[in-house]
């Protein structure tokens, strides 16, 4: 439903920040020559400190993300409906720890260690994906999540593989094809329900209801908001405003859920034909940067499932690290 080849409209880049033009030494002439020429920049290359530091923030909240994105679903895992769907979804959740790890390796390329990036997420300093911290209530929010989140998550992502940042474009590329079938298989959850009875089909609407604002908020603040966008479009990190690819899902996504029979719960939704999109209704900042700021339904929850995740799996980094040790004594002892 969702592939690489929506990518194709021109780029579009958020408006350029506002503000006194600084002038750029040689060094920064060259990077900004090399971006702007849709060359990639690579871990050794000279870059500023503020383009480090912007893809630090970004790809570590992304890792993130995607880390306590198995959440929400993984608590359906031992009670998913049948045999198949629970394969399906512990592959899926398992992805989603695969793009955590690529994006931590793309991240630790900024000059920041994986232990400094847990740190932060476990103390609650860094952040993660807003969407992340609302309930999983029914099986149908495993479908919705698959069909909505993992939706969203790729018209966010496709203009990220030709993200200027190449280790980041990179992985992104793998992690965009893996999302497809995320997306398809919360779809085909959907479909199920609205095939089935008068009561599945009201659990999808119902997931519908409550997961439509927080995906639509989780692109980002709108546009006039958005604090990093003119930067980041400049150095070509972000391609697409986060409002152009609000818009986009809503085109999306509208015909998709016409097609499983759902309301979207949005009086205000109509096609516009002279804009050639659909008008939606507001959506709730106030509720966006409450959850945002760790006062949403699960942020609790969250942070300490994934601390003591991690307190638990400190046995297997210390296996790891005494076999690494062994390893290495043993290499030293059979070269003396
Ligand atoms: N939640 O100036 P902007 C997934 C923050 S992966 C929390 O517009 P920017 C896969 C933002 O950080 C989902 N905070 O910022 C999956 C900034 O705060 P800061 C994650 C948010 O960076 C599916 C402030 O607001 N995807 O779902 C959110 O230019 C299923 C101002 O915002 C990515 O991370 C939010 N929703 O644009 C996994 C994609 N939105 O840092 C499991 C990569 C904004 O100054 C299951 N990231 N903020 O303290 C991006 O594309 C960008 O970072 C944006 C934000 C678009 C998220």
């Amino acid at each position: 439903m969702y592939t690489q080849s929506m990518d194709t409209q021109p780029d579009r880049s958020a408006p350029a920040e506002k503000g006194p033009a600084t002038v750029m030494g040689p060094e920064e002439q060259r990077f900004q020559a090399t971006v702007d020429a849709e060359g990639k920049i690579e871990p050794r290359d000279w870059m500023p400190e503020a383009y480090r530091k912007t893809l630090l923030r970004q790809i570590s909240q992304h890792a993130h993300s995607e880390i306590i994105g198995m959440l929400p679903e993984g608590n359906w895992i031992s009670r998913a409906p049948s045999l198949k769907r629970k394969a399906i979804l512990i592959a899926k959740v398992q992805d989603e720890a695969g793009h955590g790890l690529y994006l931590y390796s793309a991240a630790e390329t900024l000059g920041q260690s994986r232990d400094q990036m847990m740190a932060a997420l476990h103390t609650g300093r860094a952040k993660y994906s807003s969407i992340f911290n609302y309930p999983t209530l029914t099986w149908a929010d495993v479908g919705a999540i698959g069909w909505l989140v993992d939706g969203a998550a790729i018209m966010n992502q496709i203009p990220l593989c030709r993200c200027s940042y190449g280790p980041y474009a990179r992985a992104m590329i793998r992690v965009c094809k893996e999302e497809s079938f995320h997306q398809r298989q919360g779809f085909d959850i959907m479909l199920s329900l609205c095939k089935g009875t008068a009561s599945q089909k009201a659990m999808a609407q119902d997931a519908l209801d409550r997961w439509w604002w927080p995906v639509l908020a989780m692109f980002g603040p709108p546009d006039a908001d958005s604090v990093h966008s003119g930067q980041s479009a400049k150095w070509k990190i972000k391609r697409v405003s986060n409002d152009e690819l609000r818009q986009k899902f809503v085109d999306v996504t509208v015909p998709q859920a016409e097609l499983l029979g759902l309301r979207i719960p949005d009086d205000h939704l109509e096609w516009n034909a002279e804009r050639n999109h659909y008008d939606y209704g507001a959506i709730d900042w106030d509720d966006f940067w409450r959850v945002v700021n760790g006062d949403g339904p699960c942020n609790k929850e969250r942070l300490a499932t994934r601390v003591k995740a991690y307190e638990n799996g400190q046995w297997v980094r210390d296996a790891a690290v005494a076999y690494a040790n062994k390893q290495k004594a043993r290499q030293h002892k059979e070269a003396a």
